[in-house]
């Protein structure tokens, strides 16, 4: 009895610090000129776990304040990040499927994805260049 009560407990607690909560998404804009997108350039984020687990940001955008110019991090905190405001990844982020629309664009070095316990996950390796509906699978760092 002692054993199964142990057990029960221990797979709670493992339950309640398994999750993490997205809350913030950072961007580092590329310093090479040119890599803000100043004009007509939009992108959306897919955030995935490694066991599939995902969610996924139209357009993350300061409304007036001009976003992604080059050599800038902006940061989106709280409702900025849409449908992974407070999302909860139960394993690891992989990757973020990044997709470019519009005639300017985006030169990147990583994406950073922020959790609720304050870790956070950096994705990309430098230099991401994305223009006129690509799209690109950029790698996280575990
Ligand atoms: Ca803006
Ligand atoms: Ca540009």
């Amino acid at each position: 009895m002692k054993f199964l009560i142990k057990s029960i407990v221990l797979a709670l607690i493992v339950c309640m610090t398994n999750g993490k909560k997205l809350v913030e998404i950072n961007t580092q804009t590329s310093f090479k000129s040119d890599s803000g997108m100043d004009g007509d350039g939009h992108v959306s984020m897919q955030f995935t776990s490694s066991s599939g687990e995902h969610c996924f940001v139209n357009e993350m955008d300061h409304g007036s304040f001009d976003d992604y110019r080059t050599g800038a991090f902006d940061r989106y905190p709280g409702e900025l990040i849409q449908g992974c405001y407070e999302h909860e990844f139960s394993s690891p982020l992989q990757d973020i499927f990044v997709q470019h629309r519009g005639s300017d664009a985006w030169r990147f070095d990583f994406i950073r994805a922020i959790f609720d316990d304050n870790t956070f996950v950096d994705c990309g390796s430098g230099d991401h260049n994305i223009d006129d509906g690509d799209a690109i699978l950029v790698t996280c760092h575990l």
